[in-house]
């Protein structure tokens, strides 16, 4: 097995199937694409340019869901993190794509986006998205989220799931703009993110993007 995962550590999609390879066991190799300026053979792994991309040996496919869920297909004794049966694994999708297409547009592409990536490319943040992202659109989006966890540890059935690895990714990115979770209001997700960004597969992400994040920031 040569997997390789193409993409950079800051993106919360290339954070999602990095967690999960390694929650999973699953050796990789990560090669640096970032999401601007593509080189022109990344073309070839994902006609849109966005990362990540995967290989595994000659083969090769893009989107993070879909890779996550062709990793669970290729080696199931793995990890068992899409949830077993048909209804937990339809839960465990629906949190995924509510990660992927109801969070990641405010608390990455509004919040980390213009607070960290903007400037460090020296275009300025536009703060007006930022604060009606973190004051007016995520709030329903944490209630929600806060009243289906009541009082579980995690966010299908008591259970490590893609979920949970999904949310947290967008969260990482929240707060790499600046902003977390305000725990009065939030605290059953605040306990939630803290219980997964301590994780060992968290963990060994994080040092490298904070360096990163460093750079970006000029502190590095
Ligand atoms: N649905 C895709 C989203 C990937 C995505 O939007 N990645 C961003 C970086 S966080 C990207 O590559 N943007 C560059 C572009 O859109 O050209 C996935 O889950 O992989």
């Amino acid at each position: 097995m040569s997997l390789t995962v193409y993409g950079a550590p800051l993106s919360p999609f290339v954070r999602k199937v990095r967690l999960y390879l390694l929650e999973s066991g699953l050796d990789y190799q990560l090669e640096m694409v970032l999401p601007f300026g593509q080189p022109a053979w990344y073309y070839e792994l994902n006609p849109l340019g966005r990362i990540p991309a995967l290989k595994d040996g000659d083969f090769s496919l893009a989107d993070s869901s879909v890779i996550c869920h062709y990793l669970n297909d290729k080696y199931p004794e793995a990890s068992g993190l899409l949830g077993d049966g048909a209804q937990q694994r339809a839960r465990v999708n629906w949190l995924e794509k509510y990660a992927d297409y109801e969070l990641a547009p405010l608390c990455t592409f509004a919040v980390f986006r213009n607070r960290a990536l903007k400037p460090s490319m020296g275009q300025p943040c536009d703060e007006a998205a930022v604060r009606a992202a973190l004051d007016e659109k995520l709030p329903r989006h944490f209630d929600y989220l806060e009243g289906l966890l009541g009082d579980a540890d995690y966010l299908v059935d008591d259970r490590l799931t893609l979920a949970d690895l999904a949310i947290c990714s967008q969260l990482i990115n929240m707060e790499h703009g600046g902003e977390r979770l305000d725990e009065g209001r939030w605290p059953k997700l605040a306990a939630h993110y803290a219980r997964i960004k301590a994780r060992p597969s968290v963990e060994a992400v994080l040092p490298g993007e904070q360096k990163m994040l460093a750079k970006l920031s000029g502190k590095a």
